[in-house]
Formats: C-alpha cells, sequence, structure tokens
C-alpha cells in the first residue's frame, strides 16, 4: 500500500486549535506510531524496522541521540523516533519526469513538508548555470565535477564542507580528512547552530565538553533539573530515565518557559501502567521561567547554598571535592554572594519562594542531575549560563558520583560522534598531529569558519563551492531572507541526501544532489556488507547497520561518494580511499590511530557492538584543564529586557517535525492540529497588545541598522507560556533572526531570544511558506 505524494501543498484552512495536554505518551503514541508505518511499508519492512532499531545489532535510530538502557527492551523505539524511520525508509521514490515538471523556481516555493513527501532521490541530479531544472547525471560525471570545480579554485578556503549530525562516524572522519587533505578547516556544522554553547561553557570548567553521566545515574539521583528541554518531544526515550528516577524516589524539578506535556505526567506505552490510569507525575516543581533568565536563577540557587554553607560551614558544600579538585573558589563566592536579588526576580519572572523551594531542593539532594538543550544553548549568555550549571554542580560534588552530573542531551543521532570525529572548524593541535602524521601530510592550521561565518562569507561573494553532507542549512541557518539571496553567488553546491529540501531548490549557479543509502537500508561493499558507527548523548559508541534493501539500485553511500572524491581530487597523496570504501574496518583502524578512546576499535565493534569512550572527570574525577583542576568560573549575568510593546521570541520545534524535515502538521501535546503557522502568546500579552486569541498577525523583528524582518500571516493562540515571552516554529521563524544576533564566545544564533513587535496582520498564510518580507 503506498501512498502516493500529494500535488499540491498544505495550507493552514484546516487548522484545529485545543487545549494543551498535561501529559506525554501513551497507548495513542503508539497508535501514532504505528497507523503511519503500516500505511507506507509494507508489513515486512514495518517489522523489520522496528525490531532492528536501536538493537544491539540493528541500526542506530537516526531521530535523537538519547542513550540506549543496557539491555534493549523487545521494541526500543519511541513515536518519533518511528516517524522518522518510516519517513526515511517509505518506498515512495522520486520519478525521472518529476524533475522536468518542477523548476527550481517552483520547488523553492513550496514547504519542507511537500518537499520530503515527494519521496526518496534515486538517481544523480545536477543543475547546470543556465537552467532552472535539474536533470540526472552519472555519478562518474557528477563526480568529476565536483572535482574539477575544488581543483579550479584559487585557494582551498573558497570552499566550505558542511556537515548535519545525521551522518556516522566513519563518513564523518572521512569528509573531515577530505577537507583538510585538501587544505581547509572550513567544517562549520549543525552543532554551530545547536550544542555549541555546552563544549564552550563546559569545557573549561572540566576539560571536555561531553555529559559527564552514565544513563544508569538516572536511577540513582537524588535530583534530576531538566532545564529548556521538550523531551516528550525531542527525546521521548528520555521519559524512561526519567521514571527511573521518580519509581525510586528521587525528585525532579522541570524549569521552562512553556509547561510541556512531558515535564509534567507521562504515560509509559511499554508498561501497563502507562496504558491504563494517569501515568506517573514527573515534575515535583515546575518552575515557569522567562527567556533568557536561566543564569540568574542558577546563580541565586548557589547564592543560597553559599549562604547555608556560612550557617553551617562543614555540611553543606563538599569540600572534599572542592579542595581536592577545583580552583579559583574563593573568586567565586564572592562574586556570587554580590548578585542583586531584585535582579533576579525580575530576569526570571519567578517569586522569591520559588527559588527558594528549588535552592532547598539542591541543598538537601546528594546526587543531582541537571539536564539542558536548546532553551539554555540558543541565548546570547549560553556560554555563561553552562558554564554556571558547572559551578553550581561542583559546590556539592555532584562530577564524577553515581546519581549525579551535568547531563548536555544532544539533538541530531551522531551530532557528538562527528565532532569526536574531528568535525569542527577548530580542531586543537594535538588532534590535527595525529591526523597528518596518520595520513603523512600537513594539515591547515587556522581555524575554519562556522556556519553563522560561513553565511556570511557567502553573502560576501567569498565561497565558491558549498558542499553538504546531509542536512538543511539554507533553512537551518539564522536570516532565511538573507540566506537565499546570498547563495546564489556560490558557483556550486553539492548536497549528499536521501530527500529532497530547501538547500536542494535554493541553490548555487551550479546544483548537484547525490542521493545516498539510508541508516535502516544494507551497505554492500567490496568485501561484503559494512556497519558504521555512531556516538549518544552519554558517550557510548556503538554499531548501525541496516537489513532492509536500498530503496532503490545504483543509491551510493555516505562513504562511497567522499571515497570516490577523494580518489579524485587527492588520489596522489597517502590516504587509501579505496580500501576505505571496499572494508570500513579499515577506516576504523585509522580512526584508532588517530583519536584517543578508540583502542581495539574493530574488536569491541564487532564483539561487543558498543563501548564506552573514556571521560576523565565522569570516570576518575581527573580534569583534562591546563593546571589539571575543575575551575570555578566567573560570569555576569545580562538581563536583557524588551522595550515597550515588544515581546521575547522563542523558536522551537513541533511534535510532527525533525528539525526542517516535517512528518505532518500536528504539535499534539500543544494542542495544535493541521497547521504550523501560529504563535504562542501569554493571554494578558495578547489583550495588552489589543489583539484576539485566533487573530491574524505580522511579526517583525528589529535590529539597528537594518529593514524590520517580517512574518506575516501568522494565527495567535493564547497559550500558557510565561508572560512576555512568545513562541512560533523553527525552521520558518528564522525569517525573524538577525545573522548578528549570536551568542556571546560561540557565534549561535540566539534563536531562542529575538525581540519581536506583533501588530494585527491582514491575510493568513496561504500556502505552505508564509511571506517574509
Ligand atoms: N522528534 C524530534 N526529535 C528531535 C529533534 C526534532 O526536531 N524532532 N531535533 C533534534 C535536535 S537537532 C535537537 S538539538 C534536540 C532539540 O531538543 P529541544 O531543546 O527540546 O528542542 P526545542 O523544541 O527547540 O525546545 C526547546 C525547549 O526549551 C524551552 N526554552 C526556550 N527558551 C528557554 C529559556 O530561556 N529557558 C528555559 N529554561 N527554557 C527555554 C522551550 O520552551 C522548549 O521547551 O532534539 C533532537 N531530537
Ligand atoms: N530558528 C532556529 N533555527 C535552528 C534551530 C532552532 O531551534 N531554531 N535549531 C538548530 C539545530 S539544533 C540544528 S541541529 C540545525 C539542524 O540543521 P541540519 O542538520 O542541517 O538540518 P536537518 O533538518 O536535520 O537536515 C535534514 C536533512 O538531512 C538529510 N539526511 C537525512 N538523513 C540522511 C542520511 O542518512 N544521509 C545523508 N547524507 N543525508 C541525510 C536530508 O537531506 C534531510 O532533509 O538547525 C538549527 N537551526
Ligand atoms: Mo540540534
Amino acid at each position: 500500500m503506498t501512498r502516493r505524494p500529494p500535488t499540491d501543498d498544505f495550507t493552514d484552512a484546516h487548522l484545529k486549535v485545543g487545549p494543551p495536554h498535561t501529559w506525554a505518551v501513551g497507548l495513542q503514541a503508539i497508535e501514532h506510531a504505528m497507523v503511519p508505518a503500516m500505511g507506507e511499508l509494507d508489513a515486512e519492512r514495518t517489522a523489520k524496522v522496528s525490531f532492528s532499531i536501536n538493537h544491539k545489532k540493528g541500526f542506530d535510530c537516526p531521530s535523537c541521540a538519547w542513550a540506549n538502557p543496557d539491555k534493549s527492551k523487545p521494541l526500543e523505539f519511541c513515536e518519533n523516533g518511528m516517524k522518522s524511520v518510516v519517513w526515511e525508509s517509505t518506498p515512495v521514490t522520486i520519478p525521472t519526469e518529476f524533475w522536468s515538471q518542477h523548476s527550481l523556481s517552483e520547488l523553492a516555493t513550496k514547504s519542507e513538508y511537500w518537499l520530503g513527501l515527494q519521496g526518496r532521490i534515486v538517481e544523480p541530479m545536477y543543475k547546470s548555470a543556465d537552467s532552472d531544472h535539474y536533470r540526472p547525471i552519472g555519478w562518474d560525471e557528477a563526480l568529476d565535477l565536483v572535482a574539477d570545480k575544488l581543483r579550479g579554485l584559487a585557494t582551498p578556503d573558497e570552499a566550505v564542507f558542511y556537515t548535519s549530525g545525521r551522518i556516522t562516524n566513519e563518513p564523518a572522519f572521512l569528509f573531515q580528512l577530505f577537507a583538510r587533505a585538501f587544505g581547509t578547516n572550513n567544517l562549520p556544522d549543525c552543532s554551530n547552530m545547536c550544542h555549541e554553547a555546552t563544549g564552550a561553557g563546559m569545557t573549561p570548567a572540566i576539560g571536555l565538553g561531553k555529559s559527564t553521566v552514565h544513563y544508569d545515574d538516572f536511577a540513582h539521583a537524588d535530583l534530576v533539573m531538566v532545564m529548556g528541554q521538550n523531551p516528550g518531544t525531542n527525546h521521548p526515550r528520555m521519559l524512561n530515565a526519567l521514571q527511573d528516577t521518580k519509581v525510586n524516589g528521587g525528585q525532579m524539578v522541570g524549569v521552562n518557559v512553556l509547561p510541556e506535556a512531558s515535564l509534567m505526567r507521562y504515560k509509559n506505552p511499554q508498561k501497563p501502567i502507562g496504558i491504563i490510569g494517569d501515568g506517573l507525575k514527573l515534575s515535583d516543581q515546575f518552575v515557569h521561567i522567562k527567556i533568557g533568565g536561566d543564569m540568574h536563577l542558577i546563580q541565586a540557587i548557589a547564592k543560597r547554598v553559599l549562604l547555608a554553607e556560612e550557617v553551617d560551614p562543614t555540611n553543606v558544600l563538599d569540600w572534599d571535592f572542592i579542595n581536592a579538585h577545583c580552583e579559583n573558589f574563593e573568586a567565586y563566592r564572592e562574586h556570587i554572594l554580590a548578585l542583586d536579588d531584585d535582579e533576579v526576580l525580575a530576569a526570571t519572572g519567578l517569586d522569591a519562594a520559588e527559588i527558594e523551594e528549588l535552592a532547598e531542593r539542591y541543598l538537601n539532594s546528594d546526587a543531582t542531575i541537571i539536564t539542558w538543550a536548546l532553551g539554555i544553548t540558543q541565548h546570547r549568555k549560553a556560554v555563561g549560563t553552562i558554564a554556571e550549571i558547572m559551578n553550581l554542580l561542583m559546590l556539592k560534588g555532584n562530577i564524577g558520583k553515581p546519581g549525579a552530573g551535568a547531563s548536555p542531551i544532544r539533538g541530531h543521532s551522531n551530532v557528538q560522534g562527528d565532532r569526536t570525529m574531528g568535525i569542527w572548524e577548530q580542531m586543537p593541535d594535538p588532534f590535527l598531529d595525529a591526523l597528518g602524521a596518520e595520513f603523512g601530510f600537513e594539515p591547515p592550521r587556522a581555524h575554519g569558519l562556522d556556519t553563522v561565518n560561513a553565511m556570511n562569507a557567502i553573502d560576501r561573494g567569498e565561497i565558491r563551492v558549498l558542499f553538504s553532507m546531509a542536512g538543511n542549512l539554507i533553512a537551518a541557518i539564522s536570516d532565511s531572507n538573507r540566506a537565499d539571496s546570498g547563495i546564489g553567488s556560490v558557483d556550486l553546491t553539492v548536497s549528499v541526501t536521501t530527500k529532497l529540501n530547501r538547500s536542494h531548490a535554493v541553490t548555487g549557479k551550479e546544483s548537484l544532489l547525490l542521493p545516498v543509502i539510508g541508516r535502516t537500508e544494507y551497505d554492500e561493499q567490496a568485501t561484503g556488507r559494512q556497519i558504521t558507527t555512531v556516538e549518544d548523548t552519554v558517550c557510548f559508541v556503538n554499531q548501525s547497520g541496516g537489513e532492509l534493501p536500498p530503496v532503490a539500485p545504483g543509491l551510493l553511500s555516505d562513504v562511497s561518494i567522499l571515497c570516490r572524491l577523494g580518489e579524485r581530487v587527492l588520489g596522489d597523496m597517502q590516504i587509501p580511499w579505496r580500501r576505505f570504501e571496499a572494508d570500513y574496518d579499515t577506516i576504523r583502524d585509522a580512526i584508532e590511530h588517530v583519536i584517543p578512546g578508540f583502542d581495539d576499535f574493530n574488536e569491541r565493534i564487532h564483539r561487543d557492538h558498543g563501548f564506552m569512550l573514556p571521560h576523565p572527570p565522569r570516570d576518575s574525577r581527573t580534569f583534562p584543564t591546563p593546571s589539571g583542576k575543575a575551575q570555578f568560573t566567573i560570569h555576569h549575568p545580562e538581563h536583557v529586557t524588551c522595550p515597550p510593546g515588544r515581546l521575547m521570541l522563542q523558536t522551537l520545534r513541533a511534535h510532527d517535525q525533525h528539525n526542517t524535515t516535517m512528518y505532518g502538521l500536528d504539535d499534539r501535546y500543544r494542542g495544535i492540529s493541521n497547521g504550523r503557522f501560529v504563535v504562542f502568546l501569554h493571554p494578558e500579552d495578547i489583550a495588552e497588545l489589543g489583539l484576539e486569541d485566533g487573530a491574524t498577525v505580522d511579526i517583525f523583528s528589529e535590529w539597528p541598522g537594518e529593514p524590520d524582518r517580517a512574518l506575516r500571516g501568522y494565527r495567535v493562540v493564547s497559550y500558557p507560556t510565561k508572560k512576555g515571552c512568545a513562541a512560533l516554529y523553527f525552521p520558518e521563524g528564522n525569517a525573524l533572526i538577525p545573522r548578528a544576533s549570536v551568542a556571546d564566545g560561540c557565534n549561535t544564533p540566539t534563536s531562542k531570544q529575538v525581540i519581536v513587535r506583533i501588530e494585527p496582520g491582514e491575510q493568513p498564510v496561504a500556502t505552505g511558506r508564509p511571506v517574509t518580507r
């Protein structure tokens, strides 16, 4: 039963708004997961994908980076993981005539939903500089064209090599090797727009930017603080871990601008108690904070802890930990004790009793985990906020002890692994030294371009080739209209991809689409079937190997494309591209030589199917900072206030989307169905703006010296967001985010902190894309 793709794009004509849910995941979630799967795949394909997802020998779920429990349940997947898998393994493919029927100009008017529904791309496609259409091209011709363009550049820095966290370790390692052997560190990735602040905030504190917890720590925590994260939609299997915390007597606190359903109650679809009854209460306290108030909140808790220590100098702080492992405590103490309490209340929008209650919970807990995601990382002061989370944890020795730790929850399934593999525009010298020694070349040392800087360089006409390994940079980056107009200056854009997205419609002068096999499909090479590997958010590396036949003959793997290109461009260097393509074990051998922690890589992957990477702070309380000690660091919070009549806007994900991919048009837990062009506003803000629930509005953002950015025709939805804080969906919201609005110290767009003005609008959005000028 194969569904045919729609010819018309969607509209919001049948949008329905109901009350938000107060619980997440239950029987309905399983139904939602299975119905589309059965509808689009044949029964055998469905059974195969659902039983092999996230199993030791199956494929790694491409949806998110959440960790697997040690013993997989019979069905270790969630509704959203299943949607992602069905979306990829659909048997719908794009017929050749599609490309002559639809020009790029037309495709550029379509929504991501419509583009993705057209099905899998199954032949390499080429658009020449004088055409508005793609046409089929052979693999050899396509790769020769890329090689010619790269070899013809005046300098390697005229090329940019973008990666999305969809790709697995082996292609990621080869991609950065290719870029550096070619001569550039221009390796921006989705992480620049995502958790960059996490690495930048954690590394000065503990020497490393990765989670200090094991999966099992959730079961042993006294307190878990879930900050700026919507687990029910974006990491649904994390609710199982939070359930373990609660069942074992621990407490949970949600800190968020929105009362997300999954922070309130959980009905586990894989346990009988989840199917009947009200499910499990999760948050013992919900802290309804203002956008950008988290640094003030963390400092206020720290101040309360330090004041308690003055009363009882022996029992509050973990002096053993601080004395043995930390530096700079006294300066930090002095700084925090000077915190202005009134400023805290204004910046957080909380009252003193709420902060006191949370501080008491922290004081009384012997083992605290703080988790966070984009509600913490996409703000101007994101880096400092994360550093303050580290300070707070260190006060009570919550690093490297059971049930405790810092737990950034990463996004893409392998975004953390890609970074480990060297996807970063500023990899440190020890990595570059080892890479150069392994392959006999001198890697470039000057830092390359991150995503914001790469897009700015594109705007200035400095980039000739943009090569994207997965992803949808044009839709994901801030300032959509600048991205759309700037990209036309690039000579060639190349996209290695499974399905069609906006970056394939809004392109450089010439454009190539190189279609690949997906994670659910097997990868057959000269020495037999290959596996690749991924690293999850708690540093566990596991294998991934698909079991479905590729959706069409003639697709290549990510690895094959890179090896064939490497051979063409860098054939005279000592890099064994052909051997790498034939046998991925040889790529893993190279990774083992270059990257610490991958000893006996092949043996452990083939024998045990996975292993934990070393993490000195977590494993032995050793800190790879310059002095060998953990550092208390000092940060100054900023209370960004909106001018009168303005609101602070965040852009976030609906339940039926994966970043720029739309699986459907519902945001079930928030009560939205059949549409996307809504702006969530607090009822009092609606009244103060003289608007009404359901009104049509235009939304503007302002930036000094630049014309207003606009998003027109949105529908107002009265919602229990924090007063003064608005929300609408990404990626459409990128139209409002000025390119220059970035986080201090890591250049991440402030996707959750944009000041906007909202005015009555005339026309509701009529097609799949809103008007943005
Ligand atoms: N199904 C699905 N899964 C996904 C993704 C997907 O799109 N779909 N994306 C993947 C990726 S790449 C990532 S990075 C993650 C993203 O995972 P999340 O970070 O959960 O993603 P968002 O939807 O952006 O939600 C951000 C949350 O932060 C809150 N928030 C916003 N501003 C603030 C603030 O100032 N303070 C506090 N305390 N809270 C705030 C918002 O209300 C919202 O609940 O999910 C990954 N998993
Ligand atoms: N305003 C705003 N902007 C944001 C965010 C936000 O919250 N607000 N979030 C940011 C975040 S956290 C992230 S991570 C970025 C996401 O940025 P990206 O990672 O660039 O975007 P995705 O939508 O995840 O990319 C999906 C595309 O990957 C390709 N793909 C999927 N599977 C495969 C595969 O197996 N192999 C290959 N080769 N290609 C594949 C397909 O072309 C698919 O369309 O967006 C960022 N932008
Ligand atoms: Mo992300």
